[in-house]
């Protein structure tokens, strides 16, 4: 693992790992923590749910794990700060971590539907947002305060929506929010709360300082010192964004046809419709194979075969979405003071050494 900060653990796999499996495994998993991660006792943990509802409940696991059906859902989490070293290298955002291609990962998640839960405590009309609330106290929010977040209610009672104990048919790891998390498939990775411990239904959005005060995009020229709760626009859907996991950047190939693939997401409704890549700065597309989705809330990886001259090669990509929108080129028009969503287009730079074919003046395309 690529180690961003060893206390908060936060952590990415590298390319190559992330590459091997379609399904992540838990060791390569990326890690992203705001705080110490807590120390549950399962025997004592609780869920309690409130606010807006008919009737509080709470559950202890196994009256989670009996009173509810069970449902698996293959999702993808995607952190806001994915691929951030992008927009770091046009310009800097001090303090904040250069999460490279592996700030995202894809599990089978096992749990309780978010959905079966809230209606066994009947929400209420006025129900707007359903806000989730975890032990872990974070140090760098503005006051220190234990992470939480929220999503609005339309996606809460949505079907995909799990409070989960399983991942990748173990239970659930400390590490990925033991006893339970919540995952929001298609939302970006900060509203899936690890160590849930409250849930309330409530008729405005979460005030925790990850809703109001980060995981929010403020135009590049904010003065981030005269900067309130509220202040720019709250991420919740993933927006279309791939990466190229094969070759690595600065690695060597043989100059001729180079294997080139990686992965392309898009949240919520959307799905990956077309992934190309280019060797020629843009002036010529290869259109890539696109593999299948195990379901509409994973990546999709995607290959394709692109002709590498000799010398120093860039490689680019450029994914497509189900409503026609391709991913900006340049991360200048993306850059955000925060530095989340770079979606602008990946590339590797490859060296491309001659073969002996090319040796004889061409080598095959
Ligand atoms: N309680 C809690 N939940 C949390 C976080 C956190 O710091 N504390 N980090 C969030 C962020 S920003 C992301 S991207 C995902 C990462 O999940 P993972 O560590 O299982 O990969 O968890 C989210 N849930
Ligand atoms: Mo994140």
């Amino acid at each position: 693992m690529i180690v961003h900060e060893q206390e908060p653990y936060n952590a990415e796999p590298p390319r190559a790992a992330l590459a091997e499996h379609l399904i992540t495994p838990v060791d390569v998993f990326y890690g992203r923590n705001h705080g110490t991660m807590p120390e549950i006792d399962p025997q004592a943990w609780r869920l309690r749910i409130g606010g807006l509802v008919e009737h509080a409940l709470e559950f202890s696991l196994p009256e989670l794990q009996q009173q509810f059906t069970p449902v698996e859902v293959t999702a993808t989490l995607q952190c806001a700060g994915n691929r951030r070293a992008g927009l770091m290298a046009f310009r800097d955002i001090p303090g904040q971590h250069p999460w490279g291609a592996g700030a995202t990962s894809t599990a089978r998640w096992r749990g309780a539907r978010l959905s079966d839960v809230l209606a066994a405590c009947g929400l209420g009309r006025q129900v707007t947002d359903v806000a989730f609330d975890a032990p872990d106290v974070a140090p760098e929010a503005d006051p220190p305060q234990p992470f939480g977040a929220s999503i609005s209610v339309d996606k809460a009672t949505a079907p995909e929506v799990l409070l989960a104990w399983e991942m990748n048919g173990e239970p659930l790891p400390t590490a990925h929010g033991a006893p339970v998390r919540v995952v929001v498939p298609g939302y970006i990775g900060a509203r899936s709360v690890k160590w849930v411990g409250r849930i309330a239904a409530q008729d405005h959005p979460s005030e925790n300082f990850f809703q109001q005060g980060a995981y929010r995009v403020l135009p590049a020229d904010t003065d981030t010192a005269r900067t309130h709760p509220g202040d720019g626009v709250a991420l919740g859907p993933v927006a279309l964004n791939s990466e190229i996991l094969t070759p690595d950047d600065g690695d060597e190939v043989p100059a001729g046809p180079t294997h080139v693939a990686g992965y392309a997401f898009a949240g919520d409704d959307r799905t990956v419709v077309r992934v190309d890549v280019t060797t020629d700065g843009g002036a010529t597309w290869v259109q890539a194979d696109l593999d299948a989705q195990p379901t509409p809330w994973t990546w999709r990886f995607w290959r394709a075969r692109v002709y590498v001259p000799p010398g120093r090669v860039e490689i680019t990509a450029r994914a497509w979405d189900s409503t026609a929108a391709v991913q900006p080129e340049h991360p200048a028009t993306v850059w955000n003071p925060k530095g989340y969503i770079n979606n602008s287009w990946p590339s590797v730079t490859v060296t491309a050494t001659p073969t002996a074919a090319g040796a004889h003046g061409s080598y095959p395309r």
